[in-house]
């Protein structure tokens, strides 16, 4: 790890339609914040958040994309080298949860090989972890 702060770096894509929570869960998972007023993020964003794994220090850096449509070309862009993406949707619209088919193609389109893994994550919202 000379000259570096950590043992390893991951760059995780955070992707799914507008409104579900994705910056939402983004700021709990890097600020441990949370505010109830919606504003739709703009292109793309990013946190880091760096955690202790069996005594190695594990630097994720986590891109949270526009769901909006009209930021397509732009979110795309950034699945080059990323190592994990998560989609998420929202349980209480059913509407994103159908959604998730086009989003694992919008990835099966921008990555070569994945595989995929459901959990539940909260009450609100769900993650599909494709690595
Ligand atoms: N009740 C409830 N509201 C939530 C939860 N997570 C997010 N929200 C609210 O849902 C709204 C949308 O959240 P965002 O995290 O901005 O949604 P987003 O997916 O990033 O939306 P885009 O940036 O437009 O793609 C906000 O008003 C949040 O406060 C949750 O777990 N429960
Ligand atoms: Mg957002």
């Amino acid at each position: 790890m000379a000259g570096k702060d950590y043992h390893h770096l991951f760059k995780l894509l955070i992707i799914g339609d507008s409104n579900v929570g994705k910056s939402s869960l983004l700021l709990r998972f890097a600020d441990n914040s949370f505010s109830g007023s919606y504003i739709t993020t703009i292109g793309v964003d990013f946190k880091i958040r760096t955690v202790d794994m069996d005594g190695e220090r594990v630097k994720l850096q986590i891109w949270d994309t526009a769901g909006q449509e009209r930021f397509r070309t732009i979110t795309s862009t950034y699945y080059r080298n990323t190592h994990g993406v998560i989609i998420v949707y929202d349980v209480t619209n059913p509407e994103s949860f159908v959604n998730v088919k086009r989003w694992l193609n919008e990835i099966s389109q921008n990555c070569d090989s994945v595989c995929k893994i459901l959990g539940e994550f909260r009450k609100r919202s769900l993650l599909l972890m494709v690595f």
